[in-house]
Parts: C-alpha cells; structure tokens; sequence
C-alpha cells in the first residue's frame, strides 16, 4: 500500500488481538484467467463466531487498493452502495444475519502486479504468494491465519497458454470450454488460512514419483517447472523423499494428502512458501544440477524442501493464531528443517554454518534499530517481520527446549502439542505449555526468551581450589538496552559444559557424564564441580548450546589447546575462531594507530597443526582455517572501521599464505580427485578443502597459482570447482585474466538464468576498484532485470552486503547507489526495497563521516514520497 507522505501508518500491536467476528465454514473461488484481467468471484459461508464477546460487530473483509470491486451479494441479494462501507482498504459490511453466503467479484491484473504478492505474473505464468497478507489483493475477505476455512477453487483459462492448472488439495473435477479455454476444480479437504491458498497457470512440465507412508499410502509426488529446467529437479525429489521419511521416523508425522505437488517460480520475494499441498518455490531453491548448481546450492535445496515440507505440521496443520506468533511455526520449522541436514550431512559443519549467520546477521539485528523479540509486540507491516530473529533465533530457542528438556521428553512435548492443536490457529505459548506438560517443568523464566529482545552477554569465570578438588565457575548475564527495550530480565540460559584434564582428557562431572547443561537462571550464579583432580580448561557453551555473547578470559594457549583436544567440534572450530578473532582484534588496533602489522605465529601454528592432522574431517579444516567474516568483525566491533578490517583480514590471509603455501600446494592436490561430481557430505568436504586451499594459494599473488586457477576454471566439469575459481580470479588484481573468464564464463552460461545470477554476484563482490561503475554498467546489461528479486538480490544486494570497501566507499557513492535503487522500487516491489534498506540502517556503528553519509542517504528516502509501508517502518526505525 503507498501512503501519501503525511498520513502515517498505523502501528499494530499484539496486546490488542481480538478474536474475529465471523467464522468461515467454506470459500468456493474461481477465477478466470486472463491476458489483461483476472475476474475473482469468491463465495464465502460465514457464520458469527460464539467465542467473539459483541454481537453486534460487523463483518470486517481486508482488501487492497488494486482490488477493483465489481459485485457484492449476500444469499444472492446483491448489496447496494449503502449496505457497506470502504475504511481504508478495508470493507465492513454490518448488521448481518447469524450465518450467510457472500459473493464477491473483483477485477485484479496479475500482468501488471510487481509487487509480488498476490496473484501475479512470473516469466507468463500464473502464481500467487498470498503469506503473510497476500489474499487481500485477490478478493475481499478476513485475511487472518486464524479464520480457517475449506476451500474449493476453479480456474478457467486458455488451455495452449496454460495447460497447466493448479490448486491445493485434490483435483476432482475438469474440462473444456468454448473459445480454446479449460477449466479444472481442486478442493482441499483440510480447513486452513489464506495465506496457505496458492493457485498457478501455466505451461510447465513436471517430474514423478510416488511415497508410500509409514500407514501404506500411496502419495503422488510433482514437481513442475519449465520444459528447460525439468533436468534439474531430481535432487528435489529425493529430498523430497528424504523429509517424508524423516518426519515419520522423527516427529511421527505422516503426510495426509493424496498429492503433493512443488512449482518453481524465478520470479520470488522469498525462498519458497509451504502452500497446502503445493508449495511454491523460488527457482533458486528447487533447481539443482551438478553443471550450474554449487555445492552450497544443492544443500540450501536439500535444507529449503525439507523446510517447505515440514510446515505440513508446523504451520498448516497447526498455524499462527496471529502473525505475533509467525516464530511458533518458523522458528519450530527451522529447527527441524537444520536438524534434517544435520542428519542427512555433517552435524558439526551444519551447526557451525547456522551459528556463523546467527553471530553474524542476527546478533547484528538484535543490536540495531529493527530489534525485536522473537514473537514481536507491535509492527507496521508484518512483511518485515520475516527475520532472522524470527526464523534463526527462534529456532535457537526450540533448540534451548529441547536441550533443557532432553530429546525424549521433547519429542513427547511434540506429540502433545500436535494432538492437542491439530486444526487449530496458537500461539507461542501453547507450544511452550506443550513442552511445560509434557515434562512436568514450570518454563515459565524460558518464556523470556520469546518476550525479550536483544543479545544476553554471558561473562564466565573459573576458580580451582586445589585443596577440596573443587572448580568454580562463575557466571554473570545481561543483556543491554535494545532499540524496542531499554531493561531485561534474566534469561534462562543452559549452558552445556565440560572439563578437560592438562593431556586433552575430559573429565567425569557431578553426575559421570562428561558434558552437563547448567542451568542460569540469574544475573550472577556460580556452579561447583566436585572431585577435580586438577585444574581444568573449561569447555563452554557446547554445541552453542544459546544464543548468547560468551566471554572466558582464554589465553592463545589455552584457545589452540581446545582447538585440538575439545570432543566438541562446535567448540574446536570456536577455538579457532576465538583465537583469530583476537589476534586479528589486535591488529586493527595496530592498524588504527599506524603501527604495522605482524602477525603472531600462533595462529600460522595452529592453522598448519591443522592442515596436517590427516584424521580430521575435511569439511571441518576447511571451517577452521576459514578466517572470521568482515561481517562477523564488523558486528564484534564498537564502531565498524571498514578500511581497517578490511586490510587486517587482507594481511592475515596473505600471511599465512605465504607461510603455508608449500602446504596448501599439498592439499590442493590432494583433493583434486578426478571423479563424477556428487552432492553427498565427503564429496562436498573435499570440494571446500581444495577450493579454501586455491584461494590462499591465490591470496600470495603469485602468477603460477593464477594459471592453477585459470586450469580448474576451464577443465572443471562442476559448477562448484567453476565458480570457486572465477570468484578468485575476478576478486585478484589480475585485471585482464578476470575479464577473460568473465566474459567466457556468460558467454558459456548466458541461457540459465540462475548462473547468471551467480555471475553477477561475483562482480558485485569484485573488492577491487572500481566495482561501483561495473555494477552500474550491468544494471544496463541485458543479464539483468530490474524487476526480478534473484537479479535484484544478485548484483545490488551483494553489492551492498559483501563489497565493504566499495559500498562503504568514503566518497559517499555505495550509499548514493542503494538509496537510489531504493527509491524506484519502493514503488514497484516494497518487500524487496525494505529488505534492501538493511546496511544502511546500521549507519550509527560507523564513524562519524561515513555515519552522516549513510543518514543523509536514509533521509533522502523518507522525503522521496509515497513510501510503502514496508519501507516506511525500516525508515522509521532507523532514524528515530
Ligand atoms: N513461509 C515461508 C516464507 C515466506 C514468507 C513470505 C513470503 O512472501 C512474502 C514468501 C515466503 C517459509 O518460511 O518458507
Ligand atoms: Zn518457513
């Protein structure tokens, strides 16, 4: 919705929900598909709820200013002007009978709708996104999640244009009209929410398979996309498969259709949507081939299907009773979607990639102007809600529960609240009530966790007193202010811990395991360990076992003793992190004072200790010798110094190097295998070791690791080894071979649109100079559309994000560039233009002048007019 610039949006907040007036018993829809309009005649049964106090409210319906109102009927008398009112966009219709039928007709056009939300166009096909308030903009009706109905749906369209036609549920009836048109009807037996309605039309061909439940039912598998990309769906289906299976084995939960059907779409806002039975996904999240899919694009399909899938229970056999409580089904379903890929790949790496995006992006959110609790208290546009608050550390929270509670007791608190609500729309608490009857506990104190925002800090302490073989350790929290919260309570924390013995060994604790979750429940707390025989190095947090800072005053020692005994592996790669991101804080202290820069041969010690331990996990080394983000030190920072983070990650990589290069020779050869290219966990482990080893061979500058590069660019037969080295060949100052593999790179892979778009990334986060002007020149290129999300993420999200030295340049320019592209599309795609907004809402962590800048820039846009809602809030929020 554009606001005209003075009138404000109005806030929303969760303490004033109100049960809806009427309920939905059915919703028949059919829509007529069309090239320059789209007729929607919905007839909706309603009934008044006897759970809503007052009688007397009327019938509130939400729509949208593109909703062309063209008939209103109530049990077929057709209602004049008088008999209803337009409030905003919304239509309330009062003095009604106890139950009654409402027809209604709109006009919308999909062709025109860039927004993407609702019915729209992508690439000539029919697709609709209606989460979190999308159905407004098809018909007039209560679009809340907690009015759940039964819904039939008939599509008519032209049968050459869009042979296929889809909704949820079951088809059941179909056939041809006059005039070259077909019709189909789906109907869907469960009762769910709007936002679960999807419809497509289209010319799309499709894949088959079938999955027998655990019960013995035959379930029809699909997965539609167009007639190019039908080679690039089979690893969608066996994840497919896999999530099915899974979710019996794990969470007992059986499919309940006859039919489950996926559409890939490449025009999307988001990943993917758990529609009922026919979930849409973004191409970039379903299509995979070993030819133009990395091996990160295949895990993110792998981990996005089963995620999608797994809504099945958590979201739409259970849903939101509000959109407060959008992190009861994605926080739940991110738990159990990571803890899939943890199974089907390595655990450990699965938990350190997850953790690296939370200490990163989400901590970095929880500090900033959009801060807010993982079920919020107010917003303006749930939009932007879709967080990783919401998502990543509502998992966090899940996880915490059952880390508290143990698996067992937890998968009864599943089994609970799934039989409990079957059907029904709740809340955050009924889930946590759920786990609190299950186990017996009182989960009152965890129920912070979903009220309060921000980071808690954990500061820890330990004291050996050798006379009573007895270590303490000492814990103190807090959690500072927040944009949206200035005071907090104690969280409750676990904390896992172990003990290890001076040779590496770990300690039996109070009750003979090695690892015990504490439990913090105050701001200051200490625990005692009795009958240790000798001071031990604590192992803290295991498995990252909350979303908390961690503070242990550590030595270097200390660090690289944990990296190679600790039978943790989250905290072995923590180690390695804590150590670098020491060292590497010191030398932007250096840097920042003019000294120059050196390097302590610990960390080069421990990298080739590393390197040389032949019994470790590929994968794992290849995470350990990964050096922290520019991300991950800009948010540990107090005020982000880019040039000097920049330069100091510079250094250490070239350092170490050239100190190891003899080794990463080694290595690169070691796991250069000529063999047929596989998506599974070994394979991928060997990819990322060769490819971390190439890009430190590369980092010394040397022209002889350039030709290495330029032979596995152009004998690669996989898009991960491609990708791996064009990325270094275009981000080094070999200017002239970057354009060489630049250009033969599009010239070979010009027609797969998402290869392109990894094409476009690796020049936006080209760090050298000059990036601006290249990504402003390929805004003009014909690879690109302005009106795509993938090309829009590809070229100027990653720009924005990732090309610090070139966003952040001192001249202003990055900032000029985002705020620039903002404004056009805040008009054309809100969603999109507010996500966008992002790095420039950080501007208070940067020193004063790139500061003022960035603001400047912020304020440029909030008097640039008409501005959606979406952008608003973030604008808001950001300058307030
Ligand atoms: N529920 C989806 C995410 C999603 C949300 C909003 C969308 O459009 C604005 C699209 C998808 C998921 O969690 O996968
Ligand atoms: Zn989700």
């Amino acid at each position: 919705m554009n606001q005209p610039a003075t009138e404000q949006p109005s806030v929303i907040y969760l303490k004033d929900y109100e049960a809806p007036a009427f309920l939905v018993e059915q919703t028949d829809l059919r829509f007529e598909l069309e090239e320059e309009q789209t007729l929607v005649r919905s007839q909706v049964r309603y009934s008044r709820n006897p759970g809503c106090v007052s009688r007397q409210r009327p019938l509130v319906l939400d729509g949208h200013e593109s909703l062309e109102l063209q008939r209103l009927s109530i049990d077929g008398e057709v209602l004049s002007a008088q008999d209803y009112r337009r409030e905003g966009e919304q239509l309330v219709i009062p003095d009604l009978p106890d139950s009654f039928t409402l027809e209604c007709v709109t006009r919308i056009e999909p062709q025109n709708n860039t927004a993407l939300e609702g019915l729209y166009k992508s690439d000539g096909m029919f697709c609709t996104q209606c989460e979190a308030e999308g159905f407004r903009r098809i018909t007039f009706y209560q679009d809340r999640p907690d009015v759940m109905g039964l819904f039939e749906t008939t599509i008519v369209a032209d049968k050459q244009r869009y042979p296929v036609l889809l909704s949820n549920g079951n088809l059941v009836d179909g056939g041809d009209e006059e005039g070259g048109k077909h019709w189909v009807r789906w109907q869907d037996p469960f009762p769910k929410p709007a936002y679960l309605f999807a419809l497509v039309g289209g010319d799309l061909e499709y894949v088959e398979d079938r999955y027998t439940t655990c019960s013995g039912r035959q379930i029809a598998l699909k997965i539609f996309a167009e007639a190019k990309d039908l080679d690039k769906l089979e690893y969608a289906m066996t994840s497919l498969k896999q999530s099915m299976q899974w979710d019996e084995q794990v969470y007992g939960r059986e499919y309940d259709l006859d039919i489950f059907m996926i559409v890939a779409v490449d025009f999307f806002n988001m990943g993917a949507m758990e529609n009922k039975g026919l979930n849409i996904f973004n191409t970039s999240c379903v299509l995979a081939h070993p030819k133009t899919t990395v091996d990160t694009g295949f895990q993110r399909v792998e981990g996005v299907v089963a995620h999608e899938y797994f809504h099945n229970w958590s979201g739409n056999r259970v849903t939101c009773r509000d959109w407060f409580q959008l992190s009861l089904k994605e926080g739940f379903t991110v738990f159990r979607d990571a803890e899939f890929s943890a199974d089907m790949n390595s655990r450990t790496v699965k938990r350190i990639e997850d953790v690296t995006l939370l200490r990163t992006a989400q901590f970095a959110e929880d500090a900033g102007p959009m801060a807010h609790p993982v079920r919020p208290a107010s917003f303006i546009e749930i939009s932007n809600f879709y967080t990783l608050t919401v998502y990543e550390k509502g998992c966090e929270v899940v996880r915490m529960l059952r880390t508290l509670l143990g698996a067992e007791t937890f998968r009864k608190g599943s089994d609970l609240y799934f039989d409990r609500h079957d059907g029904q729309a709740v809340t955050t608490d009924d889930f946590v009530q759920a786990m609190a009857d299950a186990s017996g506990r009182d989960m009152s104190r965890f129920k912070l966790w979903y009220s309060q925002s921000g980071t808690p800090q954990l500061s820890i302490s330990g004291e050996y007193d050798a006379e009573h073989q007895r270590y303490t350790l000492h814990m103190h929290q807090s959690c500072p202010a927040s944009a949206d919260m200035a005071t907090k309570q104690p969280f409750l924390i676990p904390v896992a811990v172990g003990l290890l013995d001076p040779q590496g060994g770990e300690i039996p604790l109070n009750d003979g395991a090695t690892t015990e979750v504490l439990e913090l429940i105050a701001a200051e707390q200490s625990f005692v360990f009795e009958n240790i025989p000798v001071e031990p190095i604590p192992s803290l947090l295991r498995d990252f076992s909350a979303p908390v800072k961690l503070q242990f005053p550590y030595s270097s020692e200390q660090l690289v003793f944990l990296m190679q005994h600790d039978s943790d592996g989250f905290n072995r790669w923590d180690a390695a992190q804590q150590l670098a991101v020491g060292i590497m804080s010191g030398l932007i202290g250096d840097y920042q004072q003019g000294r120059e820069l050196r390097l302590e041969p610990a960390l080069i010690r421990a990298y080739e200790q590393v390197l040389s331990n032949q019994g470790l996990d590929k994968a794992m080394v290849a995470k350990v010798l990964t050096l922290p983000t520019e991300a991950y030190l800009s948010e540990l920072a107090e005020e982000i110094d880019v040039d000097a983070i920049y330069s100091v990650r510079r250094f250490v990589r070239e350092t170490i190097a050239a100190a190891l290069a003899p080794v990463f020779l080694q290595v690169y050869h070691d796991n250069n295998l000529v063999e047929e290219y596989s998506p599974d966990a070994a394979s991928v482990a060997r990819r990322s070791l060769k490819n971390l080893a190439l890009a430190y061979l590369m980092a010394t500058g040397k022209e002889d690791y350039l030709m290495l590069a330029q032979q596995q660019f152009d004998e690669a037969d996989n898009m991960t080894d491609s990708q791996a080295a064009l990325t270094l060949i275009v981000h080094s100052e070999h200017r002239q071979a970057a354009s060489v593999v630049l250009e033969s790179f599009y010239q070979r892979w010009q027609n797969e649109s998402l290869v392109v778009n990894q094409w476009l990334g690796v020049q936006a986060s080209d760090p050298t100079a000059g990036a601006l002007m290249r990504v402003q020149a390929l805004l003009e290129h014909p690879a690109y559309d302005s009106t795509n999300p993938n090309k829009i993420r590809a070229l100027i999200a990653v720009f924005c994000a990732q090309n610090i030295l070139n966003f952040h340049n001192s001249d202003g320019s990055g900032y000029r560039f985002l705020a620039d592209q903002i404004i056009v599309l805040n008009t054309q795609n809100p969603q999109i233009a507010s996500r966008l907004l992002t790095p420039l809402t950080r501007w208070r962590k940067y020193p004063a002048e790139r500061s003022a800048l960035m603001k400047a820039e912020l304020e440029r846009i909030s008097v640039s007019g008409n501005l959606s809602r979406d952008v608003f809030e973030v604008l808001s929020k950001s300058l307030a």
